[in-house]
């Protein structure tokens, strides 16, 4: 009987090695995050540089209000930020990504997405 439970569990431990090998990681999967503070009127840091795939969490420590927008197209569009206000962007594509807050124009930042290939997408 106890053999059979033994050959039991290395059958279940082999399947499960199986299925969770043929299942593949979605892209982001690694659910890597990266914060960036609004603090004095300012991105810190202003500049980050993040593996593809990367979720960048930016918050408002600022009394005045906020905004994240892209310099060029529109991969980054947050809504005016209040004081401890989140905006969250999914970076799923490599690149340099200028920003600025439409707000205060004069606060600037960047976030450089690196496709390290360590996220197993394929391009
Ligand atoms: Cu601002």
């Amino acid at each position: 009987m106890k053999k059979i439970l033994f050959v039991l569990l290395i059958l279940s431990v082999v399947l499960l090695g199986c299925t969770s090998q043929k299942s593949p990681a979605p892209a982001g999967g690694l659910g890597i995050k990266n914060d960036v503070e609004i603090s004095g009127f300012a991105f810190a840091p202003a500049s980050i540089t993040v593996p593809l795939g990367t979720t960048v969490i930016w918050t408002n420590k600022d009394a005045a209000p906020h905004t994240i927008v892209s310099d060029s197209g529109n991969e980054i569009q947050s809504g005016t930020l209040n004081q401890g206000g989140t905006f969250a962007h999914l970076f799923e594509h490599p690149g340099t990504f200028g920003y600025h807050c439409s707000i205060h124009p004069s606060m600037k930042g960047t976030v450089i997405v690196q496709d390290t290939g360590a996220t197993g997408t394929q391009r």
